[in-house]
């Protein structure tokens, strides 16, 4: 999802394939043919594999310049990839504890307690986040950056556990921001997100 805001964006040309992991077909035969870690997002650029969100939407934002989606001050920048990497090694690392515990403990009796601990890790970090966003309107304050397309991923993760996500009011009045800025709502709509259901 973070991927396509960017690419809407970034006013870029591209085509996009969907493969639904809660169908299984990133685990298929043809996924693992475009990226053999079998994970979405992937994005290939004349036969070139990319991997891992932050890379992903930090080329698109170098590749598009003029859609300003990354800060040009260094340190401004700088921020922007620390909060994209702590969304990516912990944020969603947590996450996938809860949805997958069996990856992390061959014991079934372990998972119901991985998966305990780590949704009260999730919200934590939800709450974080919330507070990140309090003073808006953007992540970044005054200006949209492309961690707010990354954040808005993890918001949809907290819905899909049913967390009181409404608790969060900085994130959700946000999170209804970000569905108002016209890419986010094409990108959201061709991916028949959940997001766009009230
Ligand atoms: N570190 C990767 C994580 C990618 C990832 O785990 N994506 C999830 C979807 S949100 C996925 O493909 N899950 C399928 C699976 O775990 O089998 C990134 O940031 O791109």
């Amino acid at each position: 999802m973070a991927a396509h805001i960017a690419l809407e964006e970034a006013g870029a040309t591209f085509s996009t394939r969907m493969f639904a992991v809660h169908k299984g077909e990133t685990q298929s035969e043809e996924y693992r043919a475009i990226n053999p870690r079998a994970r979405v997002p992937a994005l290939h650029v004349d036969g070139a594999l990319l991997t891992e969100t932050s890379a992903i939407l930090v080329y698109i934002a170098r590749l598009y310049p003029e859609a300003e989606l990354l800060p040009a001050d260094p340190m401004q920048e700088a921020r922007c990839l620390s909060v994209m990497s702590w969304l990516s090694s912990t944020v969603h690392a947590t996450f996938a504890h809860i949805v997958r515990p069996e990856r992390f403990s061959v014991a079934p009796e372990t998972h119901g307690e991985i998966v305990d601990t780590n949704k009260a890790t999730y919200w934590s970090l939800l709450q974080e986040i919330d507070r990140m966003i309090s003073s808006g309107p953007w992540l970044f304050g005054p200006r949209y950056t492309l961690c707010d397309p990354y954040a808005l991923v993890f918001w949809g993760f907290g819905r899909r556990m049913r967390f009181p996500m409404h608790e969060l009011e900085s994130y959700t009045s946000w999170k209804d921001r970000m569905i108002r800025r016209p890419h986010v709502f094409a990108a959201l709509k061709r991916e028949e997100s959940l997001l766009l259901e009230t």
